[in-house]
């Protein structure tokens, strides 16, 4: 399965030129794809005008940008001890590869505007709840075992489309138990992000935390993605993601309400880059 890599506008350069360099480097998979946890962190960035080099994740010798091939993965293993991305590296520090490492340092790197809520119990309650949305086992995690169950039962064993999902879910721990688990532990997720907006808006807040921006409403707007793409003119991602990036489970549509796109649509155009960039 190859991606198209026409539509790519950002200037990704390689590792081992990234390797070289100081400041702040952030490996991103260089595909068009709006993938929650990429988009979180150039989100982050954006809001709070910190500039980086994005570096492409797949080795530089790697002729075509075929995904899944544990092979393209070497330099990145090499570089962060992991093949997972994004990876965010500070100077000579050590890689970030989780999203909550990410958003630490980026809040270190620059405290304004606040995303980490200095009020203990707001502080608490967004990891909580960005850690449902981001962490193992929450709804971006559980939403990538539903994504590999559909190829993995209707594509035959040669398929090369199969190889990659395959490939996929064992490096995240699918199993047919999870993909039996995914779809209620998401609805019921999503439930937790509605009444979170229900109470936040009849308390007179436009924002999940608080009253202000935070990261939380970041990872809802870019974990949303995987449920509810953006329209192509706001989010030129490659189409045959669209689809695996969507949900045709009825109690995930049920409980993902028109008010919890809405608050997406919101973050985006208020605070994060449109259309968005690949
Ligand atoms: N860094 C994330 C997880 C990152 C992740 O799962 N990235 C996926 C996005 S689908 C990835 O790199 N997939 C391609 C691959 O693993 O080869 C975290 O905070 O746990």
């Amino acid at each position: 399965m190859t991606i198209e890599i026409d539509d790519i506008k950002i200037n990704y350069i390689p590792i081992r030129e990234a390797r070289q360099m100081s400041g702040l480097r952030i490996v991103l998979g260089a595909f068009t794809i709006p993938g929650p946890w990429h988009e979180a962190c150039k989100g982050i960035c954006h809001v709070k005008g910190l500039s980086y080099t994005p570096v492409r994740s797949s080795n530089e010798n790697a002729t075509d940008l075929e995904v899944g091939m544990n092979g393209s993965q070497s330099e990145l293993q090499e570089w962060t001890a992991q093949s997972s991305a994004p990876v965010v590296i500070w100077n000579d520090e050590r890689p970030r590869s989780l999203w909550n490492d990410q958003l630490m340092l980026a809040e270190r790197l620059n405290p304004k505007p606040r995303l980490i809520p200095e009020d203990a119990e707001q502080r608490i309650r967004m990891f909580g709840l960005a850690n449902e949305l981001m962490g193992e086992n929450g709804l971006v995690f559980n939403k990538r075992h539903l994504m590999v169950a559909g190829p993995l039962e209707s594509l035959p064993t040669d398929s090369p489309e199969r190889t990659f999902w395959a490939f996929l879910g064992s490096k995240y721990n699918y199993n047919e138990a999870v993909a039996a688990a995914a779809a209620s532990r998401i609805k019921g997720i999503v439930e937790l992000m509605a009444a979170q907006l229900t109470s936040q808006q009849a308390a007179g807040s436009k924002y999940l935390i608080g009253d202000s921006l935070s990261a939380l409403d970041i990872y809802w707007a870019t974990a949303c993605a995987i449920l509810q793409p953006l329209p192509e003119d706001l989010c030129p991602m490659w189409s045959g993601f669209r689809g695996p990036y969507g949900n045709d489970d009825p109690g995930i549509a049920s409980a993902l309400s028109d008010a919890l796109v809405g608050h997406r649509d919101f973050i985006y155009q208020t605070h994060l880059q449109l259309p968005i960039v690949f």
